[in-house]
């Protein structure tokens, strides 16, 4: 009897330790691989500008071509709307969270609790300022330090026969978001060079139509003279023609407009002589994230930074790229 139940144990032990040899070997899976068995939670910014509504558009557009099933949230431009919408993904145990952080600081905590509960997150579009580079596997966007830095250049070769001084109002992005944080630092450390360049006033419209349209108004009234304006996205800049025509004045004319993002609406105002310059910043990050999402669950390696292809229009390469524009 002791015989035969000593080889049973045996034979048992043997069988499990093959079956664990298997699960090493791939035998068990690392977690989903097939689409329509990954489940991703993408937290937006919200809904505030031409940009953001077509960057939603092609998010859900690729997640949808590609079988992956996407959970959205529009956090209507807060934080913390943000933070509670990635605390829902990790309770509903996602396989990958994807955001736009709405400002650059205070992540870590929640990104933390991501990284506890084993979920990867990947930033699109926007940047976070933690030194912790392990709270995400990749950022995927555009450098809006190289953006503001276009913007410049433009504007310094624009008026580089002129010695007289160049006044400048910025309108300004949502306060703390990185593209309004990098697009200033760029656009200052070009303009530098001249002192006749001066930014006289610089406020946030937070992005939107009509926050550019306020801000123009009132800033116009204490800056009659002004020469330019910058602003951070098209959307500012459309608020701002408003504001500049019910002063009387004529934008693109009387004062020289310089936006970002090439949104159709703002290529449509530069084609009809309204805006003088625009630094494309693509919203198209949709198919781009797919495979990153893809890649992360397969264990595959992702790049840290993937940086958007884009360029910048004149008025005259406004009217020949119009027709052909996605968004
Ligand atoms: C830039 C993006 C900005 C756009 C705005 O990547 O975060 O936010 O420039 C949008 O139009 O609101």
């Amino acid at each position: 009897m002791k015989k035969t139940l000593g080889a049973a144990v045996a034979i048992g032990a043997l069988l499990l330790a093959l079956t664990g040899c298997a699960q090493e070997a791939g035998g068990g899976s690392e977690g989903p691989t097939a689409p329509e068995d990954i489940v991703v939670g993408f937290a937006q910014v919200g809904a505030e500008s031409g940009w953001r509504t077509a960057n939603t558009a092609d998010i859900q557009s690729a997640f949808k071509d590609a079988g992956i099933e996407l959970k959205f949230s529009d956090a209507q431009q807060k934080q913390e709307n943000q933070i509670k919408a990635i605390r829902s993904y990790i309770q509903q145990d996602v396989d990958v969270i994807a955001f736009s952080p709405v400002i650059e600081s205070g992540w870590d905590a929640v990104l933390n609790e991501a990284k506890d509960a084993g979920i990867p997150v990947v930033l699109t579009d926007r940047a976070v300022d933690s030194t912790d580079d392990s709270l995400y596997v990749s950022f995927l966007g555009s450098d809006f330090i190289e953006e503001g830095k276009k913007a410049g250049d433009w504007l310094v070769e624009e008026f580089a026969d002129s010695s007289d001084p160049v006044k400048i109002i910025q309108l300004e992005g949502t306060t703390g978001a990185a593209p309004a944080l990098d697009r200033a630092e760029g656009f200052a450390e070009v303009i530098k060079a001249d002192e006749k360049f001066e930014v006289v006033a610089s406020q946030t419209g937070d992005f939107t139509r009509a926050g550019g349209k306020q801000v123009t108004e009132a800033l116009l009234k204490s800056n009659p003279d002004v020469d330019v304006i910058y602003a951070h996205n098209d959307d500012m800049g459309l608020g701002a023609i408003e504001a500049i025509e019910a002063a009387g004045m004529t934008p693109g004319e009387d004062i020289t407009i310089i936006t970002v993002d090439a949104v159709k609406d703002g290529m449509q105002a530069l084609a009809d002589g309204k805006i003088n310059f625009i630094v494309e910043c693509s919203p198209l990050l949709g198919k781009q994230l797919v495979d990153i999402v893809t890649k992360v669950v397969a264990g595959e390696e992702v790049e840290k930074r993937i940086i958007t292809e884009e360029t910048t229009f004149t008025q005259e390469q406004a009217v020949e790229a119009l027709p052909d524009r996605q968004y």
